[in-house]
Order: C-alpha cells, then structure tokens, then sequence
C-alpha cells in the first residue's frame, strides 16, 4: 500500500510540476483522532494538496480537516478534499492535446479541446458545494462499511465553465434521448472493472447549474480534483460532478452502471431513511444535498475560556439558499437566531455567527440547526442507510467551562 501511494505520489508530482516532493518518506508521521471508532487517521500531503486527512491512498480518498471550514466559505484549492473510486488515474493530462467528446444520440458528435470550450462557448460561473453521499458516514450508528468520512467530506468552491445545455445544444439532441451518461480518464487497475460512470435524466441535465467546469476558484482544477475538466452538478450529491471528465453520450435508457444501478442509491422510503433490519424497500439514485449546518470554531469536547464566547458556522441546502440559523446551548431546548454572513450564491456554504455568553453550569451542549428557503429542516434524529449516505441530523458539541 504504502508503495503503491509513493509511486503514485512521485509521478504524480513530476507530472504535474506541482509539488517537488509528495507525502515525504521520512517526515515523522502525523495522526488525527477522528471521534469515531478507528478513528486515526494519518496526516499527508499530496501533490497540489496541503497537508490532509488521509483515509486510503490507493485510490486516494483525503478528508479536509474541520479547522478550514472556519476560514473562507471558499474552500481553498489544496484543502478540498479528494475521493476517487478506480486506483488508474491518470498521473497527468496534456492540457494541449486533450479532447471531450460528446456523442451518442446527437446530430452531430462534438470533439472539443479545452481551448474550444472556452474560447467558443458563454463561461458560466457558479459557488457550489462539493458533498460526498458518504459525507459523515463514520458517524452512522449501527455503522455501515464504506469510506469513514467524519464531516470533511465536502467543500465549498466557485467553479467556472461551460453550461452543459450550451454543450448539448452544440450537438443537437436526436429523439429518442432519455439521459446524459458521464465518464472520465480514470480506470480500474484490471479491464474488466467498470468505468466510474454516471448519468443524470434529461431534465436534470438541461439545467442551467449544471457545468462543464475548467477552473475552481480562479485556478486550474488540481489534478485530484478532476484536471482539466470536471462536471458540476449544484445542488447534487458530489457522486454525479464525474472529473477528468472525457466522455457525455446521450443515450436512450437509464444507464445501467454499476455506479447508477447498484451503488449511490438511497431507500425510496419517508425520509430516504430505513431500520437496519428493514429489506425489500425500492431504491432510487441519490440525488440532491440535504440541508446541513454545523459549528466551525469549536470543537466537540473543547474547554473554553470564560467569558462572551463568539460562535460561527457554516450552512448550505441543494440550492433553495439558507433562511435562517439558530444555535442553542441547552442542547436544544431553547434556539435563538444567529446572523448570517454574506450571500455568495444560493448553493454555497454560508456563514453565520452569534455570541453567547455562558452562565450557570459549566457543562454545555452546543447545537445549531439551519432551515432552508425551501422549508427543509434539520432533525435530532438521524438518518439510517446501508449505505451510509443523506447525514444531516442537527450536530451538538459537547462544551466544559
Ligand atoms: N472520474 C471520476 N469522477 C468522480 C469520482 C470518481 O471516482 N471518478 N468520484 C465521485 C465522488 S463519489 C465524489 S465524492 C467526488 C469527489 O470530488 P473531489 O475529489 O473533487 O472532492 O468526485 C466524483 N467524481
Ligand atoms: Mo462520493
């Protein structure tokens, strides 16, 4: 394993001319203690990424640490966190000779460089955040087997591009067409493993949040990110934003992968939510984010200083934008409403604050709790999936004086 991650890691980096070193062999290693069972992880870093929070390395799965989301809601490039299913990803991509292609049911298949895209199609640009399905997933209760993600399992970027409509449009869509499947540059190490492919219904991909995005805050995506091109889906599950994005085909089924068919689906039930001995219920794809928030300047367990103690957060929804946010010290009994930071678009993270000073006990219970403008609310009681997926129960944090 650890092999495995240098030589990926080594020539990743002289690919890319981004970092002169990887993860170095020598540094004395690093650890952070996730609240959870098996919680240690190692701390790396990896071409173009700071130093992150290491949950496999072959394909490389990097959790950004809690402590950025309490910097700008943009998350910075080197600190957005990475998760790739296939170990074959490519090292590097020749910006210069690489083409998208687009065909399938269209009039007319596109073959498109990157200077094309940019050059002959409107740039587009949106701030949208990036979740993984499994985002918090380590925090399941009874677990579920999949990538333990305590909550850095998402970020929060300005992407740029190109309206996936204006794309399609380009081609033509013949009749007959019922999606758009996706896929990238990566494979598995043998043939026979299927590609990372993805596909959204027409209506969805129609929509005017949806990119072909080339750059991410003002930058070049970094290769684990999806170089040189990825798709943005705002407002949806991270699953669906395919990088290395290399292939659209409008086809004339549901796509039939295993990454549609089988995995990232969710329970068609109340809630998406089951009991762990519950079988035989319909499943459906996932698809949208669901309303989250959380405290960004304490941690759970933290001993604070005396006094008026400033608190701040971040929220986000699939894209209605977030109406309001409360916080509560009691553990919930009592809410009060926090003010909210600038608008940076309704699918970005958003922040807020509030100062609470604390009297009587010295023990607390921390919570905050977001409401969206399309009325989706946060419960105490959380979701409960095979898979692992939809997290969003209201955090508490656990506070001595
Ligand atoms: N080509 C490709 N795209 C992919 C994946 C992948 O394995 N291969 N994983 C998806 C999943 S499940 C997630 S969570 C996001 C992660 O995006 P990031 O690595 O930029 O954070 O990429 C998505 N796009
Ligand atoms: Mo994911």
């Amino acid at each position: 394993m650890k092999q495995s991650r240098r030589s990926f890691l080594a020539s990743a980096a002289a690919a890319t001319g981004a970092l002169a070193t990887g993860g170095t062999a020598s540094a004395a290693p690093a650890f952070i203690d996730l609240p959870m069972a098996n919680g240690r992880r190692p701390l790396e870093k990896f071409p173009q990424k700071r130093e992150m929070i290491v949950q496999a390395t072959r394909p490389p799965i990097l959790e950004t640490p809690f402590s950025v989301f309490d910097g700008s809601e943009l998350t910075p490039n080197d600190a957005h966190y990475v998760r790739w299913h296939l170990a074959g990803i490519p090292e590097s991509v020749d910006a210069s000779t690489f083409q998208l292609k687009v065909g399938g049911l269209v009039n007319k298949s596109l073959s498109l460089s990157l200077a094309q895209l940019e050059r002959d199609f409107p740039a587009t640009e949106i701030v949208a955040v990036n979740e993984c399905s499994g985002n918090s997933r380590g925090y399941f209760s009874p677990r579920v087997p999949g990538g333990e993600w305590s909550n850095g399992g998402m970020s929060n970027a300005r992407w740029r591009g190109v309206r996936l409509k204006d794309i399609l449009a380009k081609a033509g869509i013949a009749s007959g067409a019922k999606q758009v499947s996706f896929h990238g540059l990566d494979r598995g190490v043998i043939p026979a493993t299927p590609q990372f492919t993805k596909a959204l219904d027409m209506d969805v991909a129609a929509g005017d949040d949806v990119i072909v995005a080339y750059a991410m805050n003002g930058q070049r995506l970094p290769l684990l990110n999806g170089f040189p091109l990825r798709l943005v889906v705002a407002g949806w599950f991270a699953t669906y934003w395919v990088k290395m994005l290399s292939n659209i085909d409008v086809i004339d089924h549901v796509e039939d992968s295993f990454w549609m068919k089988t995995a990232y689906r969710i329970p068609d039930t109340p809630g998406n939510t089951v009991t762990p001995d519950q079988t035989g219920y319909p499943t459906i794809p996932i698809n949208k984010l669901r309303v989250r928030s959380f405290i960004t300047n304490v941690t759970d367990g933290e001993r604070l200083k005396p006094g008026p103690q400033p608190i701040r957060g971040i929220a986000f929804d699939s894209g209605t934008g977030i109406k309001t946010v409360e916080f509560s010290s009691d553990g919930g009994t009592t809410w009060t409403a926090a003010t909210l930071g600038r608008d940076l678009g309704r699918y970005s993270f958003r922040k807020w604050q509030t100062t609470w000073t604390p009297s009587g006990p010295n023990k607390f219970t921390l919570a905050c709790r977001a409401a969206s403008n399309g009325g989706e609310t946060q419960s105490t009681v959380a979701v409960w999936n095979p898979s692992g997926y939809l997290r969003n129960n209201i955090e508490t944090y656990q506070v001595n004086l």
